[in-house]
């Protein structure tokens, strides 16, 4: 990976600027990785910013966000209409933690800053964001934490312990607890933000949750059941709304259960919309499943939206899908 690091590097240092970005809902990870840049930036004595909005989704990442407030340490965020003052054509703009246009918060990022450099560690996918300085995209990554741990380690840098914290429980996110995508080297990035003073209490408690809402998961659960042999679902009742993160947490759940391969959590995310999110292990690919709902994503984690279908249909298309 070292030459990756070399060339990283040597982009950053044409430019200016640069801007920092993560995927729509932000969550530590993107923004564990965000935060490893802008130290990587601030090094290089670079003008540096990471692209956020104010209406950020998840608990997690706002109470990150506090904590980084709360301790002193002053990062620049931009906005959407700030973007358009910068200096575009010294500026660089770094997508970490996505390569399509349409999982950022705002698309249209990559068309107005022109020069751009995409890394990730999500399963390659059609439409990768085009025309880049450089693209990265290894699979192999537990998540976006750990290329970048190991990018600032190459160079001796390390970051403030609540800074080390944030990334520590992205790594954590990713992994779902170390049980997914988990090699070695993510233990290694682990150790290697605990010397840089991460701490488990404070990592603990940026995930904590309202004890309702996971009671409330917990009941939904509770009346999930296997659909063949190893996959499992979880439907939302129809006289209520979910959300779709709600979902995706189901999901990722239900993989912990004996004989799980693959899971679907589905219900209705608003009036005749149902959202499906899907998981698996690694052996079966969900995204092909999605696909066929018109829904998409990568093979271990993806997710459908609907809107001609009941959610009892919905239901039985999956079923017959995965049973054909
Ligand atoms: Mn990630």
């Amino acid at each position: 990976m070292e030459s990756i690091f070399n060339d990283v590097k040597k982009i950053m240092n044409k430019y200016d600027t640069i801007v920092l970005t993560g995927h729509k809902n932000i969550d530590l990870d993107a923004l564990g990785a965000c935060l490893g840049f802008y130290r990587m930036a601030h090094h290089l004595k670079k003008e540096v910013y990471i692209y956020l909005e104010d209406n950020i989704a998840l608990k997690s990442t706002r109470r990150a966000l506090k904590r980084l407030k709360k301790n002193n340490i002053s990062i620049s965020f931009i906005k959407k209409e700030q973007v358009k003052n910068l200096n575009l054509s010294k500026t660089l703009l770094i997508v970490l933690d996505l390569h399509q246009k349409n999982m950022l918060d705002y698309p249209e990022l990559v068309d107005l800053i022109e020069n751009k450099m995409v890394i990730d560690h999500h399963i390659k996918n059609k439409d990768v964001i085009s025309n880049t300085k450089l693209t990265y995209i290894n699979s192999k990554l537990s998540s976006m934490v750990e290329f970048v741990v190991y990018f600032l380690g190459y160079y001796n840098l390390s970051v403030h312990p609540v800074i080390a914290t944030i990334m520590l429980t992205g790594m954590e996110i990713d992994t779902n607890s170390y049980n997914i995508k988990t090699s070695y080297k993510t233990y290694e990035a682990a150790a290697k933000l605990s010397l840089m003073g991460a701490n488990n209490i404070d990592k603990q408690s940026l995930l904590q949750e309202k004890i309702e809402d996971y009671i409330e998961r917990i009941n939904l659960l509770k009346t999930s059941y296997m659909i063949n042999s190893n996959m499992a679902m979880c439907i939302v009742p129809t006289d209520k709304f979910c959300n779709k993160i709600d979902l995706a947490i189901i999901a990722e759940k239900l993989l912990e259960f004996d004989k799980v391969e693959a899971s679907f959590a589905l219900g209705y995310t608003e009036e005749n919309v149902v959202n499906i999110s899907s998981r698996s292990l690694g052996r079966i690919n969900v995204q092909k499943i999605m696909n066929k709902l018109g829904g998409g994503g990568h093979a271990s984690e993806a997710a459908a939206e609907i809107t001609d279908m009941e959610l009892n249909e919905v239901k039985e298309k999956i079923i017959e899908i995965v049973n054909r």
